[in-house]
């Protein structure tokens, strides 16, 4: 965005577009750090935001029926040591199913990703967002083009009267590598490129178990899966700034994912997912060193409805900038998604009545 422009908007003649809005974003957050050294564009915004403009309006929200605290329903726990060992496997997977089928959501520990690993993929993110948004742009969504979602921004803006999120992220899909954006990818700074790739390949390897383990406890055919395992991988980075107004925004509206599995790693402990179960809406606290886990649409229909894809949404607060990783496992493109035949009777056969392709589901989503 041009200077001019930016000023039109910070001095409020211009309506907020994403971009700016963005910029207006971290300069609220900077001015809340009280950075000190404002630059020229910061010190048009010096007022911190005391109201959420209009179109980051999202009305009627559902609040979170609890409150987070050591007597609120957690999300179950699977120990993935447990779930290879000979002696705990039959439990811990009799847990995975459970969870899967109840809650479609669970926290991985013990998962074997190196902490060191992680923890950096956490750093670059942070460096990433930290950089100018003039740096960042040059990463922006490409309009027009089938995989326009892919970039910097703001996810899903359909058009001029779409709702905004309080949420800036970078998609792309990572996995498999020709199916990488070359106008993205390999101009990402080269270290979170690497330490992406390494941590992308640790959590293919955790999820061809976890559909292994799966496949079995559900006594499916061999190839059942086959429509995730040789599924495409994308990578979801959040960024989510502090909010005057929190219970007026949100981060993510409710929404399911629509790949096989997603995992979910918190970057700074903060906490802000919250899942629907049994029509309320429940926070989430991430574990230390764990991957929150959930079954997406793909699964669901792959199991004939046996586990469930669960609503979630992403919320905001006042006073602490939230990020997060979303690692999403993708179907294979052109593959057909329907209930595995082993999973289906006479009896359950209208579980699930989607039965589509990839790429139609992936268009029309
Ligand atoms: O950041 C979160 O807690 C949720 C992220 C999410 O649901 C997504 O990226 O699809």
């Amino acid at each position: 965005m041009e200077n001019k422009e930016l000023d039109q908007v910070c001095k409020g003649s211009q309506p907020y577009t994403g971009l700016a809005t963005r910029e207006i974003d971290k300069a609220y957050y900077h001015s809340k750090v009280k950075l000190q050294r404002l630059d020229r564009k910061k010190e048009l915004v010096k007022k911190p935001l005391t109201s959420v403009p209009p179109r980051y309006v999202h009305p009627d929200q559902d609040p979170p029926i609890i409150s987070l605290d050591s007597s609120s329903p957690q999300v179950p726990i699977i120990d993935m040591q447990r779930l290879l060992s000979e002696d705990f496997m039959d439990s811990e997977l009799q847990k995975l199913d459970q969870a899967c089928r109840e809650w479609g959501f669970f926290q991985l520990i013990n998962h074997e990703v190196s902490s060191s690993l992680v923890e950096k993929l956490k750093l670059e993110t942070e460096k990433f967002f930290k950089l100018p948004m003039e740096e960042k742009s040059k990463y922006g969504q490409l309009e027009g083009d089938v995989v326009h979602v892919e970039g910097y921004g703001n996810v899903f803006v359909g058009s001029e009267d779409t709702k905004l999120h309080w949420r800036d992220s970078l998609y792309f899909t990572i996995s498999p590598p020709h199916l990488r954006n070359l106008h993205l990818f390999p101009n990402l700074p080269p270290s979170f490129r690497e330490t992406m790739e390494a941590y992308s390949a640790d959590l293919k390897n955790i999820m061809v178990e976890i559909l292994r383990q799966i496949r079995k406890k559900l006594r499916m055919d061999e190839t059942e899966m086959t429509i995730l395992l040789e599924g495409k991988q994308a990578m979801g980075f959040n960024y989510y700034p502090p909010c005057p107004q929190p219970e007026h925004a949100i981060g993510l509206p409710p929404h399911s994912d629509f790949g096989g599995i997603t995992f979910l790693l918190d970057v700074n402990d903060v906490q802000g997912l919250q899942i629907k179960k049994d029509g309320l809406w429940i926070p989430v606290k991430s574990l230390p060193n764990a991957f929150i886990i959930n079954v997406g649409d793909t699964l669901e229909i792959l199991t004939n409805g046996t586990y469930r894809s669960i609503e979630h949404r992403a919320t905001v607060n006042s006073l602490k900038e939230r990020m997060s990783i979303a690692t999403f496992c993708n179907p294979k493109m052109n593959g057909e998604i329907a209930p595995a035949p082993s999973l289906v009777t006479p009896r359950n056969s209208s579980n699930v009545q989607k039965n589509r392709s990839c790429r139609l589901y992936q268009r029309t989503i």
